[in-house]
């Protein structure tokens, strides 16, 4: 019986690896990939970072950018759709900027200066303890 347990909780684990669940120690994802955070060179580039990665409570992105060149801001859903920069939520002219996800939910990040080029990502940020 005992064995039993163990080799359920080395299931358990295998699983929650190959899933990418983090449960444990928070992840940095930097931004757009070795690429950093610019104009996409791509249509859709940011579309396919998002959905390589998986954002969990307390996990940070990064976002390396020259300051000058590009901005950060997280901005509402209405003003991610439209690039509408006037009244962000936060921004950070500053790179790099670190964002923390502390807040479990759906948040819309944009540069300010080529959002209309692409540059922008929708990110779901998850509980840490997540399960399925
Ligand atoms: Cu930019």
């Amino acid at each position: 019986m005992p064995y039993l347990k163990l080799n359920l909780v080395a299931v358990t684990i295998i699983v929650i690896a190959y899933m990418h669940v983090s449960t444990t120690v928070p992840s940095l994802h930097f931004v757009g990939g070795i690429g950093g955070w610019v104009a996409p060179p791509e249509p859709n580039y940011y579309e396919k970072w998002v959905k390589g990665e998986n954002f969990f409570r307390f996990d940070a992105l990064v976002f390396i950018f020259d300051t000058g060149s590009h901005t950060l801001a997280e901005v509402t859903k209405e003003a991610y759709d439209t690039c509408n920069t006037t009244n962000p939520i936060y921004i950070d002219t500053w790179g790099p900027a670190t964002v923390r996800l502390n807040v479990v939910g759906v948040h819309f990040y944009i540069c300010t200066m080529y959002c209309k080029s692409g540059q922008k990502i929708t990110v779901d940020v998850k509980p840490r303890n997540i399960t399925f």
